[in-house]
């Protein structure tokens, strides 16, 4: 039962690597915030080396709530120094609506002036990303950072710093800086394209360590900062993939889906047709690994304009993705469930049932199961990157850096799914009556100028979140799971 489980995850992946869901986007238009940070500047004249580029500190807005930046003694790397300014300012979000009017105005404004002007957004708002988060890697429990995949992640954060940082002082006006930088931003896309299987490769690492000394189950402080960590590495991961695709798109030789697409960006995304896309798909890899599968049975209401197919501007990718991952869930219940002989489309497996609700405010899409539920004790497991990364589907050892295991039977799945959900205000819940059935719940903002980048910031109470010894207060619950309450 697990392998076909695993397998199918296995499939999935290829067949997502296939296609064409992981391009994802970017574009901006009143990136304008030309906010100078003074605070970040004053550090920069205090500090004990020049950084790496003059650069003037033009964009985002600076911390109010400082961070103390240098906990190392002695002089930092001037790295270190361009690291600790960036990391003072907070990254800018972007809503939908801004990459979407950004990417028409290159029709108005031509397409030159709005690469120049999305090279001078990006050259700061990437760093301050990439900044953000390589300061929070820094807080991560020492023996987690040490592993050797940890590094390795730690390396291609640097790499791509420096990349870009490179371009701080250069002319936008010139032609050929914005084509450099454009095909770079590709580069480093590729380059952390195994960001999230090194990251779990950190993590099986870091259990291995723990055995060797004894210690087989991990301390829950640590599983929390961990949980905690990742939720917001790979955050930061979608929104950083999502301003280099956009940005590629538009001005590199990538291209978008359809004429309609702007980037990765569909202002017409037909919710059912990417629904049942995604559907088919995993009834494919259902079928493969089962020999059977349910029917699907959906529904739409459209309450804004009763009688026509519900659109919103979205990245159809992310609800490809994230719906694709329901479906295989649902469909593996209901599959593992039933003790009905193999045949196709089997009669007697219940059907799962999709209903799609737009408002002027949410687009809600319900996904109903009855494939026997989740028992509660197993709820908190659901979207723990911990348990998922708990069996080591090739055999663990691996050769760090190279041919790192691939997702499957990672099961990273449904907490990324959850991601790209929250990404843009949206989010994922599942809810499950055990001995029945599970309904997952998508939650989507209509209106994409509320459907704005929501993303992690690194400030002082973020460093407490980590330090703290973590104590919930309430008696132990005889759940082993009991205390993966989500904090932060
Ligand atoms: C299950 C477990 C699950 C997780 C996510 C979505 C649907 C389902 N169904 O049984």
């Amino acid at each position: 039962m697990r392998k076909a489980a695993r397998r199918i995850d296995s499939l999935a992946r290829k067949a997502l690597v296939a296609s064409t869901w992981h391009r994802r986007s970017l574009s901006i238009s009143s990136l304008r915030h030309q906010r100078l940070a003074s605070s970040a500047a004053t550090d920069f004249a205090s500090s004990p080396s020049a950084p790496l580029s003059t650069t003037k500190p033009s964009l985002g807005s600076a911390k109010a709530d400082r961070v103390p930046l240098s906990d190392s003694e002695g002089p930092l790397s001037a790295e270190d120094v361009a690291i600790n300014h960036y990391a003072h300012f907070n990254p800018t979000p972007m809503s939908i609506k801004q990459f979407l009017d950004f990417g028409k105005s290159l029709s108005t404004n031509g397409k030159e002036f709005c690469a120049q002007s999305s090279f001078e957004f990006l050259r700061t708002e990437l760093p301050v990303r990439l900044a953000n988060i390589m300061k929070e890697i820094q807080l991560l429990p020492q023996n987690l950072q040490s592993q050797p995949s940890t590094k390795i992640v730690q390396h291609w954060y640097r790499q791509s710093f420096l990349d870009v940082i490179k371009y701080a002082d250069a002319d936008p006006h010139e032609r050929k800086v914005v084509a450099k930088f454009t095909e770079d931003l590709a580069k480093i896309r590729n380059r952390h394209t195994l960001v999230v299987e090194t990251m779990a490769q950190g993590v099986i690492e870091l259990r291995k360590a723990l055995l060797d000394e004894g210690k087989p189950v991990m301390d829950s402080a640590t599983r929390m900062s961990i949980q905690y960590f990742l939720d917001r590495f790979y955050m930061m991961r979608i929104s950083i993939r999502m301003l280099i695709t956009q940005h590629t798109m538009l001005f590199g030789n990538e291209l978008p889906f359809s004429a309609r697409h702007i980037g990765t960006i569909d202002p017409e995304c037909d919710i059912q047709a990417v629904i049942e896309d995604a559907y088919t798909n995993a009834r494919a890899l259902c079928e493969t690994n089962y020999e059977k599968y349910p029917e699907l049975r959906l529904q739409c209401i459209n309450t804004v304009e009763e009688g026509v197919p519900a659109k919103m501007v979205y990245v159809p990718s992310h609800l490809f993705h994230i719906s694709f991952e329901l479906f295989k869930n649902a469909m593996r219940a209901v599959c593992e469930r039933s003790t009905e002989p193999l045949g196709i489309a089997d009669a007697h497996l219940p059907p799962i049932d999709v209903v799609i609700v737009k408002t002027a405010e949410d687009v809600t899409i319900k996904m109903s199961d009855f494939g026997g539920g989740i028992p509660q004790s197993n709820m908190p497991k659901l979207f723990d990157y911990m348990f998922s990364t708990a069996p080591t589907p090739l055999g663990g050892e691996v050769e760090p850096g190279q041919n790192v295991p691939a997702m499957a039977g990672y099961g990273y799945g449904l907490p990324l799914s959850r991601l790209y959900a929250r990404y843009f205000h949206g989010d994922l819940q599942v809810y499950s009556v055990h001995g029945y059935g599970t309904d997952a719940l998508i939650y989507l903002k209509t209106l994409s100028d509320s459907a704005s980048e929501l993303l992690p910031v690194f400030n002082k109470s973020v460093m407490k979140q980590y330090r703290a010894q973590r104590t919930h207060g309430w008696s132990s619950s005889t759940s082993k799971f009991g205390q993966l309450v989500e904090w932060g």
